[in-house]
Formats: C-alpha cells, structure tokens, sequence
C-alpha cells in the first residue's frame, strides 16, 4: 500500500440516460464510491468519474415514446442520477454528460488521432444490431437476438466509416499476456483472450441511419457510433479536449487506474477501447474490472425485464448506508450475487442495528455513566483478556486492508465483524456494569472501557468507506476531532483514541426496525415510484382537490365474493384471497391478515377495485385491491361490506 500523494483515477460506466437507475445501476457506483474513499483515506488524491450516455438510438426512442425531443428527455434524466447519487452519499470528483460540448470536442479529437494514423476507411455494414444495448450482435443478415437483452436485432445496411480493428489482434494478446491485471477478474481474462484469439473483424464507428449522436468531422451525414463516443468520456470527463496535450488535471490523472464494469460490457472495455488508445497513442488503463450481476426474481435486475427494485424506499426507511453495507457484504465481489429485500433487513438487524450499532450505543452509554463521558486512562495492568482483543484489532486492520486492496468487500465486512463480534464477547465476560458496582474494582472497570473504546475507534474507521454517515456519527460521539473520512487508514493502530477525551452525545445510528413493517413500506413506497415520463407529468399542475364525477368514473369497483383465503408464507399481515367478481376470478392480496383470520373471510362479500395496475406483494402478484376502512392511529383494517345480500360482480357507482 503506498502511502505517499500517489494519484488514482477510477471510473463506473457512463450509464445511459433513457431510464431511471435502479438497484442494479446503483451497483457499480455505490462500489466505486467505497473504493474511492478507501484510496483517499490511503492517502491518494483520487479523481473519481461517473456520468451519462446520453446518445444514440435507444436514448432517441425513449424520448420519442414521450413525445418529447432526446434533448429534453437527457436534460430530465441525468439530474435523476445525480439526485440519487446524492441521496447514496457518492463522492465523485467529475461527472461527464456526453451531450457536452467539451466532450464532442474530445471525441473529435480523438478521431483526428486515430485517422492520422490511417486506422478508418470508409465501407459498407450490413448486420444484425441491438438498437437498445448498441451492440453489433452478427454481420449477417439472418435474424439474431441480443445476447444481453434477449431483443430481436434489427436489420441494418449503410454506408459507415470503419475503424481497422483486425490490425490489433496481436498487439491485444501481447497487453493480455504482458500485463495479466488488464482485465479482472482471471477468468474474464481468459474469455476475452478466447475472443480475441477468434479473430478480430473492424468495426464501424459511425451511423447513417441515426441522427442523434456526435456529428462526424466532414461527413454532414454521420455521427458516431455510441461506443466510440461513449467510451472516449473517459478521458474526456477530465479534461482530455483541452489544448493540444489536455488539461493539468488530465496530465496528471490518465491513464485510468480502474474502470469498473458490469461483465455485459467488456468486450467493449476489454477489446475496443484499448485498441482505440492504441491507434490514438495514448497510455492504456490499468485495470478493467467486469462484475457480476445483481439478480431479483432469479434474473438480472434491469429495466427491460421489468424485474427492478429502487434504492429510494430503502434510503427512507434504513438509511443509504444500510443498502451500501448490504450490497458489499452479501455479494462476492465478481460474481452474480441475490437481492433480497427480506436478506437486506436481515443484516440491517443483525449486522447493524444488534453489531455494530449497539456496541457503540453500549460503550458510549456506559463511558458516560461510569467516567462522567470521559475516555479512562487504563489504570490496571493489561490482562489476557485485554490483549486478546488489542491483538485481534491488530489482526483485523491488517486483513481488511489487505482486503479492500483486492476488491473482497464482503471479506473485509466479515473480518471486521469478527472484531465486533471479539469485542461483544470481551464485555459480556468483563460485565462492566458489575464492576462498576464494586469501588474497588474502578481501575479494571477503565481499562476494560479504555480497552472497548479503543476497538470502537478503530472499527469506524474501518468501516467508514462502506458507512460512511454511521462512521462518522460514532467517531463524533467518540470525541474525535476532524473528519473521519480525512483519517489515514493506513496509520490507523491501537492507542490513538487518547484518554481524558470528553464523549460526545451518545445517540443510535441504526435503530432496531420491524421487518415485517419495513418490509411493507418498502414495497408500498417502490410501488408508487414512478418512471421518469410519469414524473415530468407529475410536474404539470398538481390535481385539483376535488375531483369531476369522470374522474371517480375512472375506478371501477365491484363486490367480490371470497372464495378462498390463505396466508402469504413470511408475510403476519398478508392473506391471499381467490376472489369471484362475477364471472371472473382474481387473485388479490390484502393486508388484512392480523385481523381476519383466512377461515373468517371465506363467503364473505368484500369491494374490489378491479382496475389497478397487477403489482406483487411479498412476490405475490395481486390483481385488484380489497377496500377497508382504516381504524385508529394504528390503522387497523375493517373491511367495506353490505347489509343486503348483493350479487357478485354489481358495479358500485
Ligand atoms: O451499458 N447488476 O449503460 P447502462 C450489476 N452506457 N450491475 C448492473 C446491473 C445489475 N443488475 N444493471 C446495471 C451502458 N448495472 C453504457 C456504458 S461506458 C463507456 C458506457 C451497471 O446504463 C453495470 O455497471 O446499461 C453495468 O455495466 C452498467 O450498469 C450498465 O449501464
């Protein structure tokens, strides 16, 4: 680990602004900010980059599909991203749009490199090509489906300038082999040697057909391939367009260090774009780092499957440093790894609110009652107990670091853990609030607070580039002077918290939630999240207050009978109701289940609102809504019935 003013430049994809990111988007991010913090609290000067794709034709028809122009729909979109990285806590240093002036520039310049260098020729693509992943999917023209998103690729045939990528399949092969940290994960590198040992064909590197897009320098006709546009942020997100050299900072930070990747987009991190600095002459990143995928529902989360979740409810209801914590620690770093929700409480319990946040709250808690919230000078001498956990401290800096360095997020989190767990076990044997009872054992009762305090110090700093809000609040209710995130974690050792320190105010940073609430106001809150069209509409004039009898028109309400009723395995407030609503039968969950017991409900006539969007519950689809009256400052549900007998189906007007 270098500890001197060294330079490291990191980047995450630039994600396209056509949709609104979700978990899966935040990924890469939310990873890239834990390195990024880490390298500074090394004592790096870190340039760390993100931004948006904002070309080409997927990005076109979004917008078209809003009836708004693509220049709209960016303007729109790129602020939701940087709205989100606010709210997850992402410390980037530079963000790149690639409808930037600045970075057409660069990307023009670019080009000039490569032409100079008598690498593009103009020539004829035919192919198949996936408009919404911009990926040459086959150059024939017998149907063929994208082998990221499933769609059928689309035909296409024109006239296109050509960047001769065949004339680097050896010098690839020599940087694979010469430098094995190019690409990362081993086993990625392998694929894409396999690949490039096939054979490599050149690529087009403009569009005819497109409009949206970079314009291509002399050819009024074309614009630049998304790609080559794309990718070229990378440099021009610090100042590569500037003068003739770019800019000091650009002179200073590329080559990259780190550009970190999802793995359906290595071929173009790990082939083309090497290959295009070559031919430009420019210096080569360090290392292209491809992750696994998120999945939910057994597939990857992404938006055009439709299977997404939102950060922003999770944000609300557990704070973004519990879904950063999370997602580090449950996922391998690499390889695919599971969202759960019910996993996501799970830890945020165990791991945050029982771990780590309640050894703060007791230590603290017990240093303010015993030594009037003074850090105590350790009086006694160390025993063997003490130096158990002092040595354990000792063992965790040395792993987590090591860890972090190689990317093991999760088992850096576990090692750190470990000495959470080490210090709990220390004061469950100690029992401080027993010999805090006993005059004459006050110097054992210091050193065994000197000695928690210690750890705990040492824990927030570990932990701060995953946690960094908690880390930060323990370290100020430790009385520590400065910004945690501006400590050196590499100088970090036992004995720094020095004693006579006042304590700050003792308060809880990750407060026990119920699961089961949460876990329904999380799926309610994602329910009403809306996609980007939505909002901007939601931007005209808001509703009047009272509404025209067209608008109760709109909800259609008919009495159901209740066939039949089980629970939602998982779920105390949830029953599954097969409900007839005349001539039709309709599966409907209803949150009912800690009043009504499911033989109660059976026969019953209830109201169903029977034009609500299907949406899932527990994994549950419901097609409809039960309506129930909602009692109390509980909000106990009872539900709407009739004093006649009414047939199933009527309509209620
Ligand atoms: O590909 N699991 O943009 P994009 C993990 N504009 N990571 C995920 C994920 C999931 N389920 N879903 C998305 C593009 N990601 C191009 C990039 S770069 C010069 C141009 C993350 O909006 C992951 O990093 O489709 C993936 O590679 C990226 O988002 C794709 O973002």
């Amino acid at each position: 680990m270098a500890g001197g003013k060294e330079k490291f430049y990191l980047t995450t994809p630039i994600y396209y602004a056509n949709s609104r990111p979700h978990v899966g988007s935040a990924y890469t991010t939310l990873v890239c900010d834990t390195i990024a913090r880490y390298k500074r609290m090394c004592g790096f000067q870190v340039a760390y980059l993100t931004g948006t794709d904002e070309h080409g034709e997927n990005i076109a028809r979004a917008a078209a599909k809003q009836g708004i122009s693509p220049q709209e729909l960016v303007e729109r979109n790129w602020r939701i991203f940087q709205d989100l990285w606010k709210l997850l806590d992402i410390r980037y240093t530079h963000f790149i749009r690639t409808t930037a002036l600045e970075h057409a520039g660069g990307v023009q310049k670019m080009l000039r490199r490569v032409r100079d260098a008598g690498l593009i020729y103009k020539g004829k693509y035919q192919g198949r090509y996936c408009v919404f992943d911009n990926l040459y999917v086959s150059d024939s023209t017998e149907p063929a489906d994208c082998p990221t998103c499933g769609r059928p690729a689309e035909l296409m045939s024109e006239e296109n300038y050509f960047f001769k990528l065949s004339d680097f399949q050896k010098p690839l092969l020599d940087l694979y082999r010469e430098r094995p940290e190019f690409v990362k994960p081993d086993f990625r590198r392998n694929e894409v040697i396999s690949f490039v040992e096939s054979g490599l064909k050149d690529i087009s590197i403009s569009r005819k057909s497109i409009k949206w897009g970079i314009p291509w320098p002399g050819d009024e006709e074309q614009v630049f391939y998304v790609w080559f546009d794309a990718l070229t942020s990378y440099l021009t997100g610090i100042g590569f367009a500037e003068g003739e050299q770019g800019s000091e900072e650009f002179r200073k930070y590329w080559p990259a260090d780190l550009h970190m990747i999802g793995k359906e987009i290595i071929r173009f991190h790990a082939v083309y774009w090497p290959a295009f600095l070559m031919a430009a002459n420019l210096p080569l990143p360090r290392t292209i780092f491809a992750h696994g995928w998120l999945l939910f529902e057994q597939e990857k989360m992404s938006k055009s499957k439709g299977n997404v979740a939102y950060c922003e409810p999770i944000v609300q209801i557990l704070g973004s440093d519990a879904l950063r914590y999370y997602l580090l620690r449950d996922v391998v770093f690499g390889q695919d790894g599971n969202f759960s929700r019910e996993a996501l409480l799970t830890r945020y319990n165990s791991d945050l609110a029982n771990g780590l946040g309640n050894l703060a709250s007791r230590t603290l808690a017990m240093l303010e009652r015993y030594f009037s919230g003074e850090i105590p000078a350790p009086a006694d001498g160390r025993d063997e107990r003490d130096a158990a956990v002092e040595s354990r401290a000792a063992a965790t800096i040395r792993t987590s670091l090591e860890q972090y360095d190689q990317l093991a997020f999760s088992r850096a989190l576990e090692a750190i853990w470990e000495l959470v767990a080490e210090v709990d076990r220390y004061l469950v044997l100690e029992q401080p609030w027993s010999l805090a009872e006993d005059a004459s054992k006050h110097n054992r009762l210091a050193r065994v607070l000197y000695t928690a305090s210690q750890a705990l110090r040492i824990l927030t700093v570990l932990t701060c580039p995953v946690l960094p809000q908690a880390a930060e609040k323990i370290w100020q209710q430790l009385g520590q002077r400065g910004k945690l995130s501006e400590q050196r974690m590499d100088e970090l050792q036992w004995g720094q918290l020095k004693p006579g320190t006042h304590i700050g105010k003792p308060e809880a940073v990750f407060p026990r939630v119920d699961k089961e609430e949460a876990y329904e106001r999380i799926e309610a809150m994602e329910q009403e999240i809306q996609p980007p069209s939505a909002l901007a509409a939601a931007q005209t004039p808001a509703a009047p207050a009272r509404i025209s009898i067209e608008d109760f028109a709109k909800v259609e309400m008919r009495v159901g009978e209740v066939k039949s009723a089980e629970r939602v395995a998982g779920a105390d407030k949830l029953l599954k109701l097969i409900v007839d609503i005349g001539g039709e039968v309709r599966q409907v969950v209803a949150g009912i289940a800690e009043v009504y017991r499911a033989e109660d409900v059976v026969g019953r006539k209830v109201i169903v609102v029977v034009n609500l969007q299907p949406r899932k519950l527990r994994g549950v689809e419901s097609n409809g809504m039960i309506v129930a009256a909602s009692v109390g400052p509980q909000g106990k549900p009872v539900l709407a019935g009739f004093l006649e007998d009414v047939p199933a189906g009527s309509r209620l007007r």
